[in-house]
């Protein structure tokens, strides 16, 4: 890690740390939620590696109070949540479940009485289980379905968020969820996912034109970016990575950014309407960018399904989901973005950024984190070059707040600030939140560094 002292950021710059509904709150029967393919997936035997669910996770639904608290202690201005659509819509359609609604709506007020933005995201991957028994991302009509949601929300709640996210990684939501099936709703289509892409899509810009009825402020979609690396160099290794590029990092982002889709393997024009890519392509006023790891990729093996080998990367730190540490790949992801999309490209948030390690409380109860601490060291630097090289970076978000449900890795990988105890609900703050506090404040003008 590096000894000089972080460099300044803008003035404005905003920090924040970022969560998701299903990862923390628990509570998934509590005043008329629904179902959602989450909780669903997790009850089928052997697709959580721990066997566990999201019924409690961290009990941030009873436990807001004290979770707003951690971030005012932190001095973050910003918060981003998600919005769990089974609380409002527990069918995913229809009309809203104000009780639903109303535990949202309080959580906006504490952050505003404590200073800090809500920032809100409308669909991190909990799909009310109605419309995944219909069909899911596959059915056209989810898209018309978020949408309503989406509407309704922001009827309530547009006037005091801040700054609205649309979708979570879409990519990763298709290829994990729809691809592959090693998340939820746990389909193995491979690349006849493609209409989930597209209907992800089409939600959102349907989703942008319902919420900007209801509210002035800016409004967003997070997608996850991963740099690739070609290894090899033969024409069939450039030729997969190209594949990878493609349906990684710009499947979604050039139809978003008015580029249409790129050749994509498997792509079926027949669920593209008239009038479709001008929907998608309705402005947003900010790209979230989700960052961890770059991508090793190179041809596929004889008699692989994809058109690529995805390989781990050699020559770097490796985090506990033994993802790679590299925080070049941030600056680098950032140039991309810049140099591809050009004009067309809105100012960056970063909306995730983090790591986990196997974080445990020593014999005092003190949580020490200090390869955290170094990650986002760099990754931090690595922004701070990235706004050297021109790019228009306006905040960075650590994910995560708290130690939470990661997904089929249930309770074994842990990405937090503050430490979670399952057994008891304690939170303990670690090393690396009381770090970033000092790096935060430090950085606010007038501070005496
Ligand atoms: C993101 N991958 O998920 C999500 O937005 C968070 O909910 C999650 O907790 C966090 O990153 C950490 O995993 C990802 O396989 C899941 O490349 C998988 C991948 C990337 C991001």
């Amino acid at each position: 890690m590096s000894t000089a002292p972080m460099p300044q950021f803008p003035t404005g710059f905003r920090w924040g740390v970022s969560t998701s509904a299903h990862q923390i709150e628990g509570a998934t029967t509590a005043d008329g939620r629904g179902p959602s393919i989450w909780d669903t997936f997790a009850r089928s035997p052997g697709r959580i590696s721990d066997g566990s669910s999201g019924e409690v996770t961290c009990d941030h639904y009873h436990r807001h109070t004290e979770d707003v608290a951690l971030l005012t202690g932190l001095g973050v201005d910003a918060y981003r949540f998600s919005i769990a659509w089974p609380r409002i819509q527990p069918t995913g359609a229809g009309p809203v479940n104000p009780t639903g609604l109303d535990f949202y709506d309080r959580l906006v007020d504490e952050l505003l009485a404590a200073g800090v933005d809500p920032v809100a995201t409308l669909y991190h991957w909990d799909l009310p289980q109605p419309l995944e028994d219909a069909g899911g991302w596959l059915h056209r009509d989810t898209a018309a379905r978020f949408a309503e949601y989406a509407e309704k929300t922001a009827a309530r709640l547009g006037d005091r968020v801040r700054l609205w996210i649309t979708l979570n990684e879409p990519f990763i939501h298709m290829s994990l969820g729809y691809g592959m099936g090693t998340h939820a709703p746990g389909r193995a289509l491979l690349f006849d996912a493609f209409p989930v892409a597209h209907h992800q899509l089409l939600g959102h810009g349907l989703a942008v034109a319902a919420l900007r009825t209801h509210t002035t402020s800016p409004v967003a979609v997070a997608n996850n970016y991963s740099p690739v690396r070609v290894l090899g160099d033969s024409d069939a290794d450039r030729a997969a990575a190209a594949a990878y590029q493609a349906l990684h990092n710009r499947l979604f982002t050039d139809p978003l950014l008015g580029h249409g889709y790129p050749e994509i393997p498997g792509r079926d024009p027949s669920v593209i309407r008239t009038g479709d890519l001008e929907t998608i392509a309705a402005p947003i006023d900010v790209l979230g960018v989700n960052y961890y790891n770059p991508t090793g990729v190179r041809a596929a093996k004889a008699g692989s399904p994809l058109p690529f080998d995805l390989v781990a990367l050699d020559g770097y730190p490796r985090t506990a989901f033994d993802w790679p540490v590299a925080p070049d790949g941030l600056r680098e992801l950032l140039g991309w973005l810049r140099d591809t999309y050009g004009d067309a490209l809105p100012p960056i948030e970063i909306t995730e950024s983090g790591c986990a390690y196997d974080d445990a409380p020593d014999a005092d109860g003190q949580v020490a984190d200090p390869e955290r601490i170094a990650y986002l060291d760099g990754h931090l630097r690595a922004v701070r070059a990235a706004l050297d090289d021109g790019v228009d970076v306006r905040g960075y978000f650590v994910w995560s707040l708290l130690d939470n449900w990661e997904w089929a890795e249930g309770f074994t990988k842990r990405f937090g600030l503050v430490h979670v105890d399952y057994a008891t609900q304690t939170r303990t703050p670690k090393s690396s939140y009381t770090w970033l506090r000092d790096v935060i404040a430090a950085s606010r003008p007038g501070s005496a560094r």
